[in-house]
Parts: C-alpha cells; structure tokens; sequence
C-alpha cells in the first residue's frame, strides 16, 4: 500500500486543490501527462454540506458519500480518471471519514441529501446515533483517546470500531478504486485508531486493471498524522501499514530559507533527522491547512513577500533530492482563512484560465506552472533512482549535489554572490538551466553551463538573481 503505481517516467503529484474534475482531466492531457507528473490529489469527491459564503473547508464536512460535490457529478469524475490515466497520470482522492459535519440548521449538501446534524442523523448514508462516539471536544493531545473519540473543532465523529460504519466506509473505498483511482489520503488519520483503519484498508480492492495497474496491485494509502514530536500519538504508528504526511520536512526546509538554520546541515536530509523512512513519507512544503495557518512556513505568498522566490528555492529542493514522495501544493489566491475559491454570484467554482506563459489567470497560483516547478518535475524524472553524490558546501547557505550522473543542483541561499568551480559528474557539454529557462527546440532561453572533460563546471548564482538555483540534468544537454 506504499507503491504509487505511477507510471514509468512520471513523478511528483500535485494538488489540484478545489479544481473541477472536467478541467482536471483537460490538465493532465494538455500540460501533467505531457510535463510527466505521476499524479494528482484531488479534493474531496464525497457530497458535502453547504455553508454560507461556500469557504473551501465546507469539503471537510461530509453529509453522505454520494459523488456530488462542486468540482462535478460522478459522471464527470469517471471522466477525469479514465483521462487521466490515458495521460500517464495517477488520481489519488482525498477521502474524509473520521468525521461528518458539524452541527447546522437546516444541513443540505451539494448533492441534495439533508441532515438532522444535531441528532446525528445522516439519512443520506444513512448513519444515526449508534455510528458516532459520544460528543466530546478534543483538547487534550497528551489524550490518545481523547484525540480519537472526540469530535475535531465540532465534527461529528464516526466510530469506526463499528461494523456498519467500516462497511460504509469500505463500499466508498470500493467505488472510487473500481473507477480506476491509484489510491486515496486519508483526511484526519491521526483522529482514529490505526487498528481499525488497518481492517479497512485490507478490506478494500486491489487497483482495477482495467486502467494499466498491474493485477494484484494494492491501492497508494497516505494519511494525514501532523506530528510535529512531543503529542500522544506519533507519526510511526501508521507507518507500518500505508504511507504518512510528513509534517517536518516542509518546517525544516523553510526554517533553513527563512535564516534560521543553515542549508549546509541538509547534507544528511532525511531519516537521520528524524524523518520517516523515505518509502513512507509524502513530502511537501505547505499544504493547504498549513498555507492558511503557519506563517513560518513558506507559501505563494512568500515570493511575493520576499521577491526572493524563497518557495520555488525550497520545492526545487524537494524536487532534486531523492527523499519521500513529493507533492506540490497548487493553490488559489487567498486573503483569509475562510476564504472561497474562485466562484461566480451563485457559488459555482470558476476554473482557472491558462495564460500564454504556461501561469494560471482567474485567481489561481498553480505553482505547478511556474516554470521552476515543472522544470525540476522533469529533473526528479531524470534522476529517478539515483542517490545524492557529490555534496559541496560553502559552510553556510551555498549547497550543490548531484544525482548519480543524471543531475546536478546549486542553491545560493546566502546573500552574497555563489561562483564556484564544482564536479557535476554529468557528461561533458553544454546544458541548459532549466530554472532561469527552458530548453525549446534546442535554444536555452536561460543561463548555459558548459560540463568540462573532468565533469567540472563554473556555476554562477548571482546574489541578485531571481532565482537562487541553477538546475541541469541529462535532458537539459543542448
Ligand atoms: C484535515 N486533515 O486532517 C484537513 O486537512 C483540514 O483542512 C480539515 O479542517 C480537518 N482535517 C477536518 O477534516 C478544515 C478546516 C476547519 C474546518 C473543517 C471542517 O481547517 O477550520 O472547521 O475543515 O469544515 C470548520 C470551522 C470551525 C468549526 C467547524 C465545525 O472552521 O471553526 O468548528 O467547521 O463547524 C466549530
Ligand atoms: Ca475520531
């Protein structure tokens, strides 16, 4: 339940965070399959209730597991999946079942079901009383079972010790993999008991065939346990049976580009700094809980603040290194928590337009476009199965590795200039930066390395340059 299932020569998911299925399926054909990204985690397909002014977390908040949602019908998801895979890209679903919706009056979801919330009754389901623990708020973390059997802010909570309630929750499980998805996170794994999330996950089909997974092919299962050390329940308690978000990495990387740790002491990044064994660990910079609630971690909105491309430094990190999966969260312009994604006077969603540059109009980031993003998607392709070789560092902040001899990255996060003569260990030619430009119909449109006879290579990273990488790899070789 750890093996993605991507397809050879793909890598990387992305969130496509509130996108609607039809124009996902229009990303993968024109822009992920072709770009060879492995997959993407789409928002929550279960039918949700409505709130006031449609803030994105109403999907956390399910009234039934009817596929009814405003990203589109269950027709449309088939659609997108079947799409997909033909493009080469993996659809992994964000599935929410610790927890119904919280207590409101007059509960109606986006695909018609009603709800007496307050008495627990979700007819659409249907489930009643006896599903639920008793209600009781979480707010002791030094309390397992405080955290497990009470409700997260008012949520509901499903007791899935239950038979009735594993069996609804399997049958969901059942329907997305029959359609041809690769596997699923699971929202809020850390808000139930791993014992009985194991029986549901054994409980569920292998991968459906019919969509190129090879037979006998376990579903990718990764969960959401936000460990950040020093709470009851850890991060190891699920690892043993699926994969699990890991919460540091993004923390620890963005406190070294923020100045508050050193870039030189990544030379051992990984479970060596407590992280999770690398096959376990879905690996990301923010997410779209900790863009919304954690200023120090970095976001879209850093670059704008920094005008130093501080998020794109710290992704094309993640990207280059060979640790866990990674994940790039794709978002939406945002100014507060609540705010909604893009919608029109009625509440549907307003997909994003592509611009001529590949970046996203409409209110959209899609930081999977930008250029330094896509680029180093490529650059995890060509370096895939290779190790970190050749560490170098100034003692600071001015990092270079290569992979194997498929790639090599610097990052000046220093505030002075990088110029080094450093071994690469690529083939001897000229490359291509493919984070100051990309390399079309073999013209560089940004900086060129030349790789010497020895491997070796002068790399320049001005201290003034908007970007502080310089990335080239075997298919950047003019
Ligand atoms: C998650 N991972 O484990 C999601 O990544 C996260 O986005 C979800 O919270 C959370 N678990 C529950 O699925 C979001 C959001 C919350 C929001 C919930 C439910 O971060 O703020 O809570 O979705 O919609 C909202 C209100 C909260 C209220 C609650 C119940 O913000 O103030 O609590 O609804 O009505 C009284
Ligand atoms: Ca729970």
């Amino acid at each position: 339940q750890k093996d993605l299932h991507y397809v050879p020569g793909h890598n990387g998911m992305v969130h496509l965070f509130e996108w609607k299925w039809g124009k996902i399926a229009e990303e993968c054909e024109n822009f992920l399959g072709p770009m060879g990204f492995g997959g993407v985690q789409v928002s929550p397909i279960q039918e949700n209730v409505i709130i006031k002014n449609r803030p994105w977390w109403e999907r956390y908040q399910p009234i039934s597991y009817k596929w009814a949602t405003r990203s589109g019908t269950a027709k449309e998801f088939k659609d997108m999946v079947r799409r997909c895979n033909n493009a080469g890209v993996r659809i992994y679903v964000d599935v929410v079942f610790n927890h119904m919706t919280g207590n409101h009056k007059n509960a109606k979801g986006t695909g018609g079901s009603t709800a007496d919330t307050q008495n627990f009754n979700y007819p659409g389901v249907p489930y009643s009383g006896f599903d639920f623990h008793v209600s009781c708020p979480i707010n002791n973390y030094q309390d397992a079972g405080n955290v497990r059997n009470c409700e997260l802010s008012g949520l509901h909570d499903l007791d899935q010790s239950k038979e009735y309630v594993r069996e609804k929750i399997v049958n969901f499980l059942n329907k997305i993999i029959d359609v041809g998805v690769a596997g699923y996170r699971v929202d809020a794994a850390k808000h139930m008991w791993p014992e009985d999330l194991k029986v549901i996950y054994s409980r569920v089909k292998n991968l459906n065939p019919e969509h190129n997974f090879p037979s006998g092919a376990r579903p990718y299962v990764f969960q959401e346990v936000i460990d950040y050390g020093g709470e009851a329940i850890s991060k190891y308690e699920y690892n043993s049976f699926g994969a699990v978000t890991e919460f540091r990495y993004g923390i620890e990387l963005s406190n070294a580009l923020n100045g508050k740790n050193q870039l030189k002491w990544f030379s051992n990044w990984g479970e060596a700094w407590g992280l999770l064994p690398s096959q376990d660990a879905v690996v990301f910079i923010d997410n779209h809980d900790t863009q919304r609630g954690h200023p120090e971690i970095l976001t879209y909105k850093s670059s704008k603040k920094y005008k130093a491309m501080i998020l794109q430094m710290a992704v094309a990190f993640m990207l280059a290194h060979p640790y866990g999966t990674a994940r790039i969260m794709s978002s939406f312009a945002f100014d507060s928590f609540d705010a909604n994604p893009p919608q029109d006077s009625i509440g549907n969603l307003i997909s994003p337009t592509i611009n001529s540059d590949k970046t996203c109009g409409n209110g959209w980031i899609c930081e999977h476009r930008w250029r330094q993003v896509y680029n180093m998607v490529r650059f995890r392709i060509a370096a895939n199965n290779t190790d970190v070789n050749n560490w170098w560092d100034n003692g600071q902040n001015q990092i270079a590795f290569s992979r194997g001899n498929a790639g090599f990255i610097a990052i000046n996060g220093d505030g002075h200039d990088f110029k080094q003569h450093l071994y690469t260990s690529l083939q001897p030619g000229i490359y291509c930066d493919v984070i100051s430009g990309n390399l079309e119909n073999n013209v560089c449109t940004g900086k060129t390395v030349t790789v010497d006879q020895n491997g070796k290579a002068y790399i320049e990273i001005l201290a003034n340059e908007e970007d502080g990488v310089l990335a080239i790899h075997r298919q950047s070789k003019l």
